[in-house]
């Protein structure tokens, strides 16, 4: 086929096509040539006219059918995919691209996923409605730790903070996202001691608490330890996402163990921050519903890590919502029976920074706190004590200055904050 043969304007995508929008920065050609490129080289063309091409694999072709300014809409047909295999779907439309001459700048900035495809995918088994009835919490955000400091702490002081947060008020504790099985805390007696400490504050406190503790490691070790996971009696594992990579969350999730599964995002910076080229946060967070994890770091907008309130509240859209509506850098999406995703808000969070969390993204969100709890004057029981604190005071309407009058831990926290 030739390169304008991958165009047409005209061109009205079926409801089984997948769409994907690009951000395209030419180099040195027009962008209907970069286009046409783009899509030959993520569907079924080279740099070059084939003599093998057959005349029957034509409508496999990916059609560029809109183009404003330099936002590009390409439909690809679904029998271009193998359906269930997120590493063969990206490996299309999020391969090559990026490195072809022809494109100064190229951003993958969203996906619209067809039923079709959709539906060859497990999806969240928990999602929101999962996690809140497996904590018993219904009507506030989740609370939720990181022990610090993130590496280093042996497992015994590992788990009595654990023990620590979770009494005070933690409905979760989370492994950092570089804790695997290092000599100073391994994994199995990590696992035990915590899960040990989240039993006795369930029976000192009839409330339910989930331990998050970190699997990441080569896929077979992984399933392993998820399975040992599931064996003690635990509700949650955690998986660095991009790290551990997409095939192998596949076969976590689809391992079925009653586990709920907690995405950490790191490394995601790499080719999601830069705006001109790589692939968005949107479009990682499409993937990860899709596959299955059932909560996923989405920024704090106020806390240390980048992501604009815009950014951060379409993320949380993309995630919970059952249909997302289309605008200038996002596409439409219908979920269908695909379940939400709960969203988390982590990094440089402290108490002070509660009523604009919940202000800005609702109620259906874990909020977590590392530095935020630990770095409290007090200590971690404090420190936990204040978070709570502003969370019980932002969801009766109180203001933090006027609740702290009677909590002392709360004032103590705004003080050191300078709130
Ligand atoms: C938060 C955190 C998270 C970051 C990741 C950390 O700790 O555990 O990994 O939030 O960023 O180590 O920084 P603090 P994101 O509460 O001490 O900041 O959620 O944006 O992926
Ligand atoms: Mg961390």
């Amino acid at each position: 086929m030739k390169e304008s043969e991958f165009l047409n304007l005209k061109y009205k995508p079926r409801e089984s096509d997948l769409i994907c929008l690009f951000r395209v920065e030419p180099a040195g050609v027009s962008i209907k040539k970069a286009a046409e490129n783009i899509a030959l080289e993520s569907s079924t063309g080279t740099w070059a006219e084939v003599k093998t091409e057959k005349k029957y694999m034509q409508n496999l072709a990916a059609k560029v059918f809109s183009i404003r300014g330099n936002l590009v809409k390409i439909a690809y047909p679904s029998a271009l995919f193998e359906k269930g295999n997120a590493p063969n779907i990206l490996s299309s439309i999020a391969g090559n691209i990026f490195g072809m001459k022809i494109v100064k700048n190229l951003r993958l900035e969203d996906i619209k996923i067809p039923k079709e495809i959709i539906k060859s995918f497990y999806g969240p088994q928990f999602g929101i409605s999962g996690i809140r009835k497996m904590l018993k919490v219904y009507d506030r955000p989740l609370l939720g730790t990181i022990i610090k400091p993130k590496l280093g702490l042996k497992t015994r002081e590992h788990a009595k903070v654990a023990y620590e947060a979770w009494l005070e008020g933690c409905d979760i504790v989370k492994d950092d996202e570089n804790l695997a099985s290092q000599n100073f805390n391994e994994f199995e007696e990590r696992l035990a001691r915590s899960l040990e400490m989240a039993n006795k504050v369930e029976e000192e406190t009839s409330e339910k608490k989930a331990y998050l503790i970190n699997v990441t490691a080569e896929t077979k070790e992984m399933m392993k330890r998820a399975q040992l996971v599931e064996d003690l009696g635990g509700k949650f594992v955690m998986l660095d996402v991009v790290t551990e990579g997409f095939g192998a969350l596949q076969s976590l999730r689809e391992a079925d163990f009653k586990l709920a599964i907690h995405a950490h995002r790191a490394m995601h910076a790499a080719f999601t921050r830069n705006k001109k080229h790589g692939i968005s946060m949107l479009v990682l967070a499409d993937i990860l519903r899709l596959i299955g994890i059932d909560s996923l770091h989405i920024g704090t907008i106020v806390g240390k890590m980048e992501g604009d309130e815009k950014e951060v509240e379409e993320l949380e859209e993309e995630i919970e919502k059952k249909k997302v509506k289309e605008t200038k850098g996002r596409l439409s999406q219908n979920w269908g029976k695909i379940k939400p995703v709960m969203a988390v808000s982590s990094g440089g969070l402290h108490p002070g920074r509660v009523p604009y969390l919940i202000k800005h993204l609702g109620k259906n969100i874990i909020i977590q706190a590392g530095g935020g709890i630990h770095g409290h004057k007090k200590g971690t029981i404090a420190g936990t004590r204040a978070m709570r604190q502003a969370i019980d005071a932002t969801m009766e309407g109180t203001s933090l200055k006027k609740y702290a009058k009677d909590h002392i831990e709360l004032k103590i926290a705004l003080e050191q904050w300078k709130i």
